[in-house]
């Protein structure tokens, strides 16, 4: 079996599952701007279909997949360049997850630490979709045949799996067909954790709204969050090392770190010494200097639905092109067509 050479091309995707976070955009938006470029042909995703593997309001979904698509653009996603959708509008997603849920095992999915996380102690009562997400997670990928993943640090498991569901279909049919997928977790904030306690994640779905920044939070919203952050009443280290055992104030470093594009290594030497009473107004500033403008943008893009909407259908019809060969191919090599056959 010759190995296949595949264009190296990029797909990330983002729940609309509430309002974009600080986590969501430095762990995942961000860094998708950066790729976006001459090396890659970038694919990014309002994952809709997997925002309703937990319930969501129809009338909030709508608008939080809108104000999502508005908060790609906004961040520095250009829509010409890349290729920008809702997942439900390209239905091979789900047919090529179909196809994966009869090629991962039940093990595989039950080891997954979302799956855990979400499902809780009443697994009985959660969705079977909310089971098969990292299922059609791979499809999501695969589905373009994509090399790189720029995720968080939470989805690293997902990934995984996606490579083991890849290695299985190739030797299960005997082909060399979807890539092994690179997953890129990478910068000074892959984990940002939530300001009110610094062993959670910063999440959409937290309950307490003083744990995130919110893209959407104004000047003082942002400002009061920080000055709230949970710390310790320790002054800053000087090195990396003086981090340790202290999680609210790592998380506080990573996030500077991350917004002013310098590793924690750098911000330290910097604000080494300095007490939070000086160092959460530094970072409050640079977060409303650096948040604010993507903020506004995002409110003026949401004036025009329409245009997003457009957007997104412009978007859903590129994908296709690249979605659909890729299916037909695929229901070749299963046995559901036949080679050639229209
Ligand atoms: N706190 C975080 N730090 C770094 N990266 C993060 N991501 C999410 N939270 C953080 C990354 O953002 C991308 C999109 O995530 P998602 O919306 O698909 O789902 P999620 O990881 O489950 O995010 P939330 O905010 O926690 O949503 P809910 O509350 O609905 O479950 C991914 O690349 C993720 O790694």
């Amino acid at each position: 079996m010759t190995e296949t050479q595949f264009t190296p091309r990029v797909f990330s995707g983002i729940q609309p599952s509430g309002g974009l976070t600080l986590g969501n955009y430095l762990g995942a938006m961000k860094r998708f701007v950066d790729m976006q470029g001459a090396d890659f042909e970038t694919i990014y995703c309002m994952v809709d279909l997997h925002a309703i593997t937990t319930w969501q309001d129809p009338a909030a979904l709508m608008h939080n997949t809108r104000e999502l698509c508005a908060g790609f653009i906004a961040a520095g996603i250009d829509p010409e360049q890349s290729i920008l959708f809702n997942q439900s509008q390209v239905p091979e997603h789900a047919q090529l997850g179909w196809i994966f849920n009869c090629v991962a095992r039940m093990g595989w999915m039950q080891r997954m630490t979302q799956w855990k996380d979400k499902a809780g102690k009443n697994q009985q009562n959660a969705s079977l979709g909310l089971f098969a997400y990292p299922s059609l997670m791979a499809a999501d990928i695969l589905i373009y045949h994509a090399t790189h993943v720029p995720v968080g640090e939470d989805q690293k498991q997902h990934l995984e799996l996606t490579r083991d569901i890849a290695i299985k279909f190739n030797n299960d049919f005997g082909v060399d067909f979807f890539p092994i997928t690179e997953p890129v977790i990478e910068g000074a904030a892959t984990r940002v954790m939530s300001l009110r306690d610094g062993s959670k994640k910063m999440s959409k779905s937290d309950p307490s709204d003083m744990s995130r920044i919110n893209m959407t939070d104004d000047a003082d919203t942002i400002a009061k969050k920080i000055r709230k952050a949970k710390t310790d009443p320790d002054a800053l280290p000087s090195e990396l090392k003086g981090l340790d055992d202290r999680p609210e104030a790592r998380n506080l470093v990573n996030i500077y770190a991350a917004l002013s594009d310098k590793s924690a290594a750098q911000v330290l030497a910097e604000v080494g010494g300095k007490q939070f009473g000086e160092f959460k107004p530094m970072l409050a500033e640079l977060a409303v200097e650096k948040l604010s403008p993507i903020s506004s943008e995002m409110a003026r893009l949401m004036g025009d639905q329409s245009e997003i909407d457009r957007i997104l259908a412009r978007g859903a019809e590129r994908a296709r092109e690249i979605t659909a060969p890729i299916l037909r191919q695929t229901y070749e090599i299963v046995g559901m067509v036949g080679a050639g056959s229209d």
